[in-house]
Parts: structure tokens; sequence; C-alpha cells
């Protein structure tokens, strides 16, 4: 049987000490020469790059391998509370530079493998990355947990093995071609399967009742399918601290009974068919961001992976004769987002149905163990289920969530006699335009701590979206700004920099300490120092052009303004505005109205995937392709406007991007990015940036200094005042003539082979709807480039501006932001 039983025999055998292979040439090279002989089965001469690779990520794995056991050994001889880090995505990015990082095996393999001939750059990139999130959310998981391992704050991250994860992305005839990741087919080394740990997960059914002999009433759940979870395991190695954690990611199979009843029945395609339907669970990643899908297959994944983490925890982790009104302080599970949330009604099942405690207790006990991170502020973006779909799938959970309601109802009903319509407003089911379950109130009630990501973000989370909520329980609500991990993001993605840093500040300590970045500061003014930071930004600059000629065919004039825009398509981030900018640029030149040679030279990149349903998203792609085609192949622009648009922007391509880049675009209409994180990392890698007063952007910007931030567009004050009165977007047309020449320009099929109607769901978008007002923000936007253009002329003052982002953004390791739920949430 599956569940309920321990796995771990308990037979005494001694544990033998663990040491990996010596951290020598010689002795790395034999470590590796095993693996590729007796693990790929391959000789030296024969080894494809791909063994190659594969045995040196398993020679790595090794030195992590023995630091992981010790770091188990010793934190079960002393438990502390832990952290369940509960995210339906991780976006990884390549793990084998990491890996030899926090081994500190860089060099060692490096030398080593060139004796064998063998160059480690090309290793390194023949691994895909694992792309199991969609954007800034899973990334910062990855951040996170990266973080709390560097920290030695014990924690088990819990997540999906999606078999694909986001869509390569493609382009043809200019607009999107989705491409399955099927990221597993060349192996997958960095993981190991633990198929006798597997998790029951049942689903479907009906509940019934029954009395006991004192007349307390019993629910059993007779649900009528189920899969099994397969866990497989990923370290997640500190950095000079010998500490290694533990993601865990659930692969979904058939169960052997569920299997066995249908092979029985003599039906053997079916029983195939049903293994199939299984496994379907933890198929693919959902390519959706801000916009949830309301699919219950998606329901099927939330619940699967929080159902198999809830049950790895309280039976395999904990002692076994642990007490469970203890868990509390055993145990944090902080929720990614709303994606699990089915685990606060999960831990109730648990707690009541299996371990016969009273309700009271047990929602006393469910309520310390959790905390919730709230990631947006569009009000479409809120996940709700239909109480009908739960109900097919989750009987038993639908019936606790009632109860929850039922509860909290009268709470509110006390604390607020009379107000029948906030008792409405805060239903934790909502009855229009359907019955439904609201994820984010459902938190909100559990949860002992809510959290936004950016202090502007928090304000309004709380003011706006769950008014009501912090006026119940002021003290629920806090704020942690998001964070960005300095290994992955400064020290591995920009070597060039991080040894500079090094040669001044005198030793790595900023890897893991980044407030010491501040110590830059004082050579800002050393004009030597400048020359060495701009060589770092020239070299930073070859190496993507390098990149992207190698990748993507893309010729880039080397020394062009390099002005970057990389994140999701989404019209809130308004991708539309810096197109309407670069329109805008061409219009005046081939207008007359301006000569090409008072243009900056500038190259705009772009990269972005665009949710596969999301027309609009998908339209705007098109047209940025199409007016990249059109001003590349136009002689009049000299070279000095260029537009690039690599495909399928990616944590890898990040990693290059980043480094290279002189201007980060941060372009959001107030009050609708949450935080954002490539903000940070631009920052960090010294862009400076041209952003709108919103999400992290107003804390890089007091950081940083208004000098050295192009702040530009409306505050997100103004901007509720401009859709109280009434926004109206062909006013900004008619009254702007720069923005009408664009606009027009957009439209005229100039830029699309005389095909109106390709660039008309963009255009009449912005000038009918423009529900993020980029008109209204367009001539800020203007003026705000042309400083950018006066400021990068003074090279001298850009490269002083460039370092000090560098020496003040220490803030925003996530690092810091770890210290931040340790004190404000998790220890609390
Ligand atoms: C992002 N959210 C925020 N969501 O947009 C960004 N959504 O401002 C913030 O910096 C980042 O989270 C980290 O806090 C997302 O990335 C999603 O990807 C997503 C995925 C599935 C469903 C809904």
């Amino acid at each position: 049987t599956l569940l309920g039983t321990r796995s771990t025999p308990t037979h005494a055998l001694a544990a033998v000490p663990v040491e990996g292979p010596p951290l020598t040439v010689d002795g790395f090279v034999e470590a590796f020469l095993q693996e590729l002989h007796f693990g790929q089965g391959v000789q030296l001469d024969r080894s494809t790059v791909n063994d190659q690779y594969l045995a040196l990520a398993r020679t790595v794995m090794h030195y992590m391998m023995a630091e992981w056991l010790e770091t188990g050994r010793r934190r079960r001889a002393e438990p502390t509370k832990m952290i369940g880090y509960l995210s339906a995505e991780y976006l990884l990015g390549r793990q084998l530079g990491n890996a030899l990082l926090a081994t500190e095996l860089t060099e060692v393999a490096e030398e080593g493998l060139a004796t064998l001939g063998i160059d480690l750059a090309t290793l390194r990139s023949q691994e895909i990355e694992p792309g199991l999130g969609n954007g800034g959310l899973g990334r910062l998981a990855a951040c996170f947990i990266d973080s709390l391992a560097v920290m030695d704050v014990p924690c088990i991250a819990y997540g999906i093995r999606y078999e694909y994860g986001i869509f390569r992305q493609t382009f043809f005839n200019n607009r999107q071609l989705e491409v399955p990741d099927n990221w597993l087919r060349l192996g997958s080394p960095w993981e190991f399967p633990h198929p006798e740990r597997a998790v029951q997960v049942d689903f479907g059914g009906h509940t019934e009742r029954t009395s006991d002999e004192n007349g307390r009433e019993h629910v059993q759940w007779v649900p009528s399918w189920n899969v099994q979870g397969i866990p497989y395991h990923y370290m997640v190695p500190g950095y000079d601290n010998k500490a290694v954690n533990t993601l865990r990611l659930w692969s979904a199979q058939a169960t052997d009974a569920f299997n066995l009843q249908i092979f029985n029945s003599g039906d053997h395609a079916e029983a195939v068919r049903s293994q199939t339907f299984a496994e379907n669970i933890s198929k693919v990643l959902y390519p959706e961001d801000s916009t949830p899908q309301g699919r219950e297959l998606r329901l099927q994944q939330q619940y699967f992976f929080v159902a198999c983490s809830l049950h790895d925890y309280i039976e395999h982790t904990l002692p076994a004769d642990f007490d469970l009104r203890k868990l509390p302080d055993q145990i944090i599970w902080q929720l990614n987002d709303t994606h699990p949330v089915i685990a606060i009604p999960e831990l109730m099942r648990i707690l009541v149905d299996v371990k016969g405690f009273e309700w009271a207790e047990a929602w006393d006990i469910t309520k310390r163990c959790f905390a919730y991170t709230c990631h947006t502020l569009l009000p479409e973006a809120l996940e709700v289920w239909p109480v009908d779909v739960i109900g097919r799938l989750l009987p038993r959970h639908l019936e606790i969530i009632f109860r929850i309601n039922e509860d909290f109802l009268i709470e509110v009903r006390e604390r607020f006699p009379g107000d029948e319509l906030r008792v409405r407003r805060m239903s934790i089911i909502a009855e229009h335009p359907e019955r439904a379950v609201r994820m984010a109130y459902l938190a909100s009630v559990a949860a002992t701590k809510i959290n936004g990501v950016a202090a502007l973000h928090s304000e309004l989370l709380r003011d706006k979206v769950l008014p009501d909520f912090s006026e119940m329980w002021p003290d629920k609500f806090t704020n942690v700004t998001n964070g960005v991990t300095p290994r992955r993001f400064l020290r591995l993605a920009n070597p060039k920099l991080s040894e500079l840093i090094t040669e001044v500040l005198g030793d790595e300590r900023w890897v893991t300490d980044l407030d010491r970045l501040s110590g830059l500061e004082a050579y800002a003014d050393d004009a030597s120092f400048r020359e060495k930071f701009r060589q770092v930004k020239a070299a930073n600059k070859t190496r993507l052009f390098e990149l992207l000629k190698r990748r993507d065919g893309i010729d880039v004039a080397p020394d062009n303004m390099l002005d970057v825009m990389v994140k999701r398509l989404h019209e809130y981030k308004r991708q539309s505005l810096k197109l309407l900018h670069i329109v805008h640029l061409y219009e005046s030149v081939v207008s007359g109205r301006r000569d090409i040679s008072d243009i900056v030279p500038r190259t705009f990149v772009f990269g972005a995937k665009a949710a596969p349903g999301y027309h609009m998203a998908k339209e705007t792609i098109f047209l940025i392709n199409s007016v990249a085609e059109k001003i590349n192949s136009d002689s009049r622009m000299q070279g000095r406007l260029a537009v690039v648009f690599p495909a399928n922007y990616n944590v890898t391509l990040a990693e290059r991007l980043i480094p290279a880049a002189d201007l980060s675009e941060q372009i959001s209409l107030a009050g609708k990015e949450a935080s954002g994180t490539g903000n940070m990392k631009f920052a960090l890698n010294g862009a400076l940036t041209i952003g709108t007063d919103d999400g992290a952007n107003v804390e890089i910007r007091k950081l940083v200094g208004d000098d050295h931030f192009f702040l530009f567009g409306m505050s997100e004050p103004e901007v509720a005042e401009l859709g109280a009165r009434g926004y109206v977007p062909s006013s900004f047309y008619e009254q702007n003539e720069d923005l009408r020449r664009a606009v027009d320009l957009l439209g005229s099929g100039e830029f699309t082979g005389s095909n109106r109607d390709a660039a008309s769901t963009v255009v009449n978008d912005l000038l009918w709807n423009d529900r993020f007002m980029a008109l209204a923000d367009f001539q800020s936007y203007v003026e705000a480039q042309a400083r950018v253009d006066a400021a990068y002329a003074d090279t001298e003052a850009w490269t002083r501006s460039a370092i000090l982002n560098v020496a003040r953004t220490g803030f925003f390791s996530s690092d810091r932001s770890m210290r931040d739920y340790l004190d404000r949430i998790w220890l609390r």
C-alpha cells in the first residue's frame, strides 16, 4: 500500500561518513572519467558532447551529494522550524554553472577537462534549461530557494515536475509559433526519482457521514479515482557554506490499483489509456501568466502537488510519533500565490478526517501553518474556481471550504453587525457570475500573514484589493520586497564585473552580503575605474552579440546604446508604448523632420513570450517583428536605429542580455506591476532604468537617486484619477502631433506589407480602448527618452551613474528578502 506507510526502514546500520571526490584537478578528472565510463558507458574518444555533459553533471553531483547528506544529518540531529515552500512554478535556469560555483569547482573542472581536450563552455551550452515556470513568479521561487540554501535555512521546496515546461518560442512570418519544450529528451542528470516514496492522491467520488458511539460525526471521503505522485529530488546548493537544501518535484503516474482493475477486465487498451490519463496531470506547464486558466486539469495539478507535499512532510519527514498540535512550531507553508491554496482545506481534511482532530483545534493549527504571498494587482488575475468544478473533483474539500466560510462569516457579522453588504463582499464564495471559490480570500482567511512583493504593491493590496480583510485583520498584512540571487545574476552572469568588484572590494564577501557593493560608491569618481567598468560593459556586449549571431543569425551594431525590454508580453507592461517611441523616432527621420545624424545610435532589444491564447499579445509580437524588419532594412537609418527581437527569451538568454544592457525599460502603467524583478537585475549589472513609478521601480529610484534614474509617466494616484474622470485615448492622439504621426504610420500598413488589418488590432485598441493608458504616458515617455539620449552623450557621467546603480542596489539581493520573510512572517 502506498498511503500512510513509512518507507524508511528502521534497521540499525551505522552511518558511514561521506566524502565527495578530492577537490583537485586529478581527483576531478578521475571522477569524471568514472562517470563517463561507468555512468554513460562510453569511452572518451567515442563520447558525444552530450555524454560529456551528462558525465560532468553527475561528477559535480557527487561533490554536492556529500554535502547534501551531511546537511540532512545535521538538521535531523537538531531540528528547527522549517519552511515548506509551495509553488506551482520554479524557473530554475541552467544548473551546471551554479553547481560548479557552489562546489567551488569551476576552475578545477575547466583545467581538468582541458587536459582531456574538452572545453567546459561547450558542455555548459549543451544544457537545456528546465523552464518549469512562466516568468517572474517562477523565477522568484528559484531565487528564494537559492538564498535559503545560502543562508542555511531549512527549507523543502515543493512543486511539479512538468514533462514539458514553458513552450519554446519561434517566429514564422513574424508571428509567434509555440514548440513543445521537451526538456528531458537528452537526459536529466540533476534529478533523482524516489519511486519508493510515492504518494497516492485521490480525486472525485462522494462523502459519507457516520456517527460514533459518542454521537460524534465522522466524514469519509470515498474517492472514485486516484493517481500516484513520484518525487524527484533536486539539490539546492548554498554557497561556501556546505549546506544543500532539497527541491522535491512531483510526477504523476497511474497507480497499480487503478491499472489492475482495468487490466483484469481484460481491456488492455483502456488500461494504457488510463495510464496516459494519470500522467497528463504533470504533463505540461500552463503557459498562462497573470490570467489564470479555469481549466479542470489545472486544479488537478494544484491539488496533486499540494496533497503529495503535505503527505510527504507529515508522514515521511516528521518523526513517526509527532504530536500534530505542535505542527506550527515545526513548519510554515509559504503559498506562492493562490496556486497552492487548496493546501488549506487539505490540511484540515488530514487533521479532522484522518487524524481525528476536533474542527476547532484543527482550524487553530491550520491557521498558524500558512502564509500567503500575492503577486498581482489585476483583478482578472485572481484565481476563482467554480463550485461545481471543485465539487466534482474534490467533494470533501468543497465541504470544508463551505464550513470555513460559514465560521468566517459569523466572525464578520460579529465584528460588523448589520453590514450584510460587507458579508457578501467578503464571502469566500462568490455568487456571480457563477458560484465560485475565491482562492485569494480563502488564503487571506487562513493565513497568518499576507504579503505583497514591493512596498507600493503591498499598500495597494491592502487598500484596494483586500480592503475589507485589512480592516478586519490589519496585522496580517505586511510587505516583503522581492529580490534576486546575486549568485546567478551577478557572479555567474557577469564574471567580468564580478572580477572588477572583487578587485576593488578586496574579497568575494559581497556574493553573500550584497550590501557590501556600497563600497563601490567611492570608485564612481575614479576615472580609471570608470574606464575599466566601460571595458567590462563593452566585453559583455561583444559576448552577447556573438551569441545572437550564432543563435539567431542577428547582426548587432557594436557601438550603439543597448536599450532592452525583456519580460512577458502583456498589455499592462506596455511593450506597445516602447514600439510607439521607436516608430516615432523612425517617422521623424523619414518625414524629414529630424536628421538621422541627430539620432543617438540605439539598438532596441525585445524579448517576450505571449501566452498562446492571448490574441492582443501575439498581435503585438507580430507588429514589433514587422517594425524591426522594416527599420533594419532601411538604409536611411544607417544602423543608428535598429530593433532586434531574439526568439525564445528565457533565463539562459537573460543571463547574457542583462550584463550587456545600457538602458533598462520598466514602463508598466503605475499600479499594475506588482514588483518586477528584471528591473533589479539590470540595475545590479549597471544599466540605468527608464521607468514609471511602479512596483519595485519606486524603491530602486529611491535607492539610486533621481539623478541616476529616468522617471516618467503618471503616478498611481494620477492613473486612478484619470480613470475616474473617464480616459479617452483618442483625445491624446488628437492633441499630440508626434503621437498622431506615429500611430498613423503604425496603422498605415507601412510595416505590415500594406496589410492594414494586421496592425489594426493593436492600433485600434490603443485608440479606442487603451486600458493601460499608453497614449496618456506617451509624451512624458518621449521626453524621458530625450533625457536618456542627452545623458548617454556624456560618457563619463553615464558611467558614473551606472556604477552608482550597482553600488546602491545591494538591497535587492534575495538574501535580504529571505531575512525579511524570516523576521516578518516565518519566525513570528
Ligand atoms: C509576477 N507574476 C508579477 N505571475 O507580475 C511581477 N500568474 O510583478 C513580480 O515581480 C513577480 O510575479 C514576482 O513577484 C507572475 O509572474 C505568473 O507568472 C503567473 C503564473 C501563473 C498564473 C498566474
